[in-house]
C-alpha cells in the first residue's frame, strides 16, 4: 500500500491523462499541484512536459511555480520525475527558445543546451522505439532489462558534455548522433522518453522510482563502466489502424473496408441496395488486444467524421478515455480534426479546440487528412507564404510538431508516359512490377478528401511536402487501390513520399502478410508501417511480422511480459 499521493506538475499543455493513468497503474494516488505553495510539502513530483521548452518555461513562470520549483530542486535530494520536456527543462537553456530579451533560462539543474537534431542527416522528429545504454545502476530502473526498448518523441535533444556525463542515467544513438536519454542527480531523474506510452517497459520505470521514494533508496546509485561506441536502434514501427464508425444499429464498431468501402458485398441487411457496414469488433477491447499483442502504436480513425457536426457527441472522445486507461503505447486519434460549426446552435469550434479535446481525452497526435489538403491548396493559392491560420500551423505551434500527423488518401491515376501528366504532379515509374488497365507504366497519386469520395487535383507528393513545410510531424500514408486487398503497400508511393520529407512516413494499406513489412522496411525509407484486416481478421499476428523483420535485420521493438 503506497503511503504517500504523487504530486503530479500539470500546467494544462498537453496529454498526461496517460501518466495519470500510468500512475495509477503502478498502485498510487496522485495530487494535483494547483497552488505553487503545494510544492515544497510535496514527496515526490512527477513533471510531465508538453508542449515547447519556451512555453513550458513561462507557463511555469506565470502560475508562479518557477521559483517554489527551482527551491525543491536545489539540493536534489526531493524526489523528482521530469518526463521529455520535463528532463530538458533540467538543463540550463534550449535552443527552443525565444531568444534575447524574454528568454527563461531553464531550471539549471543539469549543466548543458538542448539543441535541435540535424534535420539534413536524419528524420526530424526522433519517433519510435529505440534503446538505451545504461551509465549508471539506479534503483529507477531496477524492473527494466536492457533489451527493452522505450518509446521517444522529440526534436530537441540534451548532447553529452564533459560537464553533465556523471549525472548521465542512460544515453541513446539516433542516426548516429548520441544523446542524453535519461539523467539523476540525487533523487532527481528525468527521462527524455515517455515510460507513459512505452508499454510495460515504462510501468516498470514509474514504478521503480515510487518504489524507490516509498523505501528511501531512490539516490542509491552507482557508475557503471560503458561502452562509449555502443549504439542503440530505432526500431521500425507496426501501427495498428481502428476505422471506426456507427453501423446501421447505431453500434460503435471498428470496421475494414476494401478500397475504402466498408459495407458487406452481398445484398443482406440491404441499405440503399447495398450491404451492411462491416463490424470487427469493439474499439477499446480490440485495441487492448493490440496492446498486449505488441502494437507499438495505436490509430483510430473516426471514419464517418466528415457527416459530423457537434464536437460533444463524438464518440471518439469516449473511446479514448477508456483506451487511455490500460493501454500505454501511443495513441492517434483521426478523423474530423477542423473547424466546425454546429448547424443547430451556431457555435463555432477551431479545429485547436477539438483537437484540445482529443488530447485531453487521452490522445498522443491527431491526425489531418481533408484539412491537409485544403491547407495544402491555400499554400499554393499564396505561393507557398504561410497564413499561421491552417490547423497544422496551430495545432503544432501549441502541441509540437509531433503530435500533428497527417493522413493522405491519394489514388493512382494512370499515364502512359511522363509527357502529357500536368507538371505540377510528382509521376512515379511503376518499377513494382504493376500497371494501369491498359498496360501504363506510370502514374501519379491524386489526393481525395472526405474519405475518398472527393478527388482534387493536387499529388500526394505536393501535399507531403507542403505539410512537413506547414509544421506537421509525421505523415500517414494510405493508397486507396491498395487499402484492404493484401497484396503489400504500394512501394512506389512509400518511395516517393518517404524521399521527398524528411518527417517520418507510416506506410499504411495493402498489408496482407508478414513479407509485406519486410519489404516496405527494406525497399523504401519509411519508419512505420499500418495494418488493420489482417490484423482484425486474426490471419497474421503482429509478432511474427516483427520475427520475420528480425529475420531480415529489421529493428523490432521486444515487449516485455
Ligand atoms: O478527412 O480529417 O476527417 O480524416 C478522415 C480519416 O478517416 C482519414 O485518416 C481517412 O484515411 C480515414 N477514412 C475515411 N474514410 C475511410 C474509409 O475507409 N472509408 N479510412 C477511411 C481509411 C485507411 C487506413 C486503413 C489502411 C489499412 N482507412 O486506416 O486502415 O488502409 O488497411 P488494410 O491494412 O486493411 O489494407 P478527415
Amino acid at each position: 500500500m503506497a503511503t504517500f499521493k504523487v504530486s503530479l506538475l500539470d500546467y494544462g499543455a498537453g496529454n498526461v491523462r496517460s501518466v495519470r493513468n500510468a500512475i495509477l497503474a503502478c498502485g498510487y494516488e496522485i495530487e494535483d499541484i494547483t497552488d505553487p505553495a503545494q510544492i515544497s510539502q510535496a514527496k515526490a513530483i512527477v513533471f510531465p512536459g508538453v508542449g515547447s521548452y519556451g512555453s513550458a518555461m513561462k507557463v511555469l513562470k506565470e502560475k508562479g511555480f518557477d521559483k517554489p520549483l527551482r527551491e525543491y530542486l536545489s539540493g536534489s535530494d526531493r524526489p523528482y520525475l521530469g518526463i521529455c520536456l520535463g528532463m530538458q527543462t533540467l538543463f540550463e537553456s534550449s535552443d527552443e527558445h525565444e531568444e534575447g530579451a524574454n528568454a527563461i533560462p531553464g531550471l539549471g539543474v543539469i549543466p548543458g543546451k538542448v539543441i535541435k537534431f540535424d534535420e539534413r542527416k536524419m528524420d526530424v522528429p526522433h519517433i519510435g522505439w529505440n534503446g538505451r545504454i545504461l551509465h549508471k545502476e539506479s534503483p529507477v530502473l531496477k524492473y527494466v532489462s536492457p533489451e527493452e526498448s522505450t518509446y521517444f518523441v522529440h526534436s530537441y535533444y540534451a548532447p553529452i558534455t564533459e560537464e553533465n556525463r556523471e549525472c548521465i542515467l542512460t544515453s541513446t544513438t539516433y542516426s548516429g548522433q548520441s544523446f542524453i536519454s535519461s539523467v539523476q542527480r540525487g533523487s532527481v531523474v528525468a527521462t527524455q522518453f515517455h515510460p507513459e506510452k512505452s508499454g510495460k517497459t515504462g510501468l516498470h520505470v514509474i514504478k521503480g522510482f515510487l518504489e524507490a521514494v516509498e523505501n528511501g533508496t531512490l539516490n542509491k546509485t552507482s557508475k557503471l563502466d560503458f561502452d562509449p561506441i555502443a549504439e542503440t536502434k530505432l526500431a521500425k514501427r507496426i501501427v495498428v489502424a481502428l476505422d471506426v464508425r456507427t453501423n446501421d444499429h447505431g453500434d460503435l464498431v471498428v470496421t475494414k473496408g476494401d478500397q475504402y468501402d466498408v459495407r458487406e458485398n452481398q445484398k443482406e441487411g440491404v441499405v440503399d441496395g447495398r450491404g451492411g457496414v462491416r463490424n470487427l469488433g469493439k474499439p477499446v477491447s480490440l485495441a487492448a488486444r493490440y496492446y498486449e499483442e505488441g502494437a507499438d502504436e495505436i490509430a483510430f480513425l473516426n471514419i464517418t467524421s466528415f457527416r459530423e457536426g457537434v464536437v460533444e457527441d463524438m464518440p471518439m472522445l469516449q473511446v479514448l478515455e477508456q483506451a487511455s486507461k490500460s493501454i500505454f503505447v501511443p495513441l492517434t486519434v483521426g478523423g474530423g480534426i477542423r473547424s466546425y460549426t454546429d448547424p443547430k446552435s451556431g457555435q463555432t469550434w477551431s479545429a485547436l479546440e477539438v483537437a484540445a479535446r482529443y488530447f485531453r481525452a487521452g490522445a498522443d497526435k491527431i491526425s489531418i487528412g481533408s484539412d491537409a489538403v485544403h491547407a495544402t491548396e491555400s499554400l499554393i493559392a499564396q505561393n507557398g507564404k504561410k497564413s499561421g491560420e491552417s490547423s497544422i500551423e496551430v495545432i503544432s505551434r501549441v502541441y509540437g510538431a509531433q503530435a500533428v500527423v497527417i493522413s493522405i488518401d491519394p489514388k493512382r491515376v494512370y499515364a502512359a508516359s511522363k509527357d502529357g501528366v500536368d507538371k505540377k504532379h510528382f509521376v512515379v515509374a511503376l518499377d513494382d512490377g504493376s500497371s494501369g488497365p491498359n498496360g501504363e507504366k506510370y502514374c501519379w497519386y491524386q489526393c481525395t478528401v472526405k474519405g475518398g469520395r472527393e478527388a482534387k487535383d493536387i499529388c500526394a507528393v505536393t501535399v507531403a511536402k507542403s505539410v512537413q513545410h506547414l509544421g506537421a510531424g509525421e505523415i500517414m500514408l494510405n493508397c486507396i487501390d491498395m487499402d484492404g486487398q493484401g497484396n503489400g503497400f504500394d512501394l512506389p508511393l512509400m518511395r516517393a513520399v518517404s524521399n521527398a520529407v524528411s518527417i517520418p512516413v507510416i506506410a499504411s494499406s495493402g498489408a496482407g502478410n508478414e513479407d509485406h513489412f519486410v519489404e516496405v522496411f527494406s525497399e523504401t525509407g519509411v519508419q512505420a508501417a499500418l495494418a488493420a484486416g489482417m490484423f482484425h481478421r486474426k490471419e497474421v499476428a503482429i509478432q511474427s511480422c516483427k520475427s520475420a523483420m528480425r529475420k531480415n535485420k529489421i529493428e523490432a521493438r521486444n515487449v516485455c511480459s
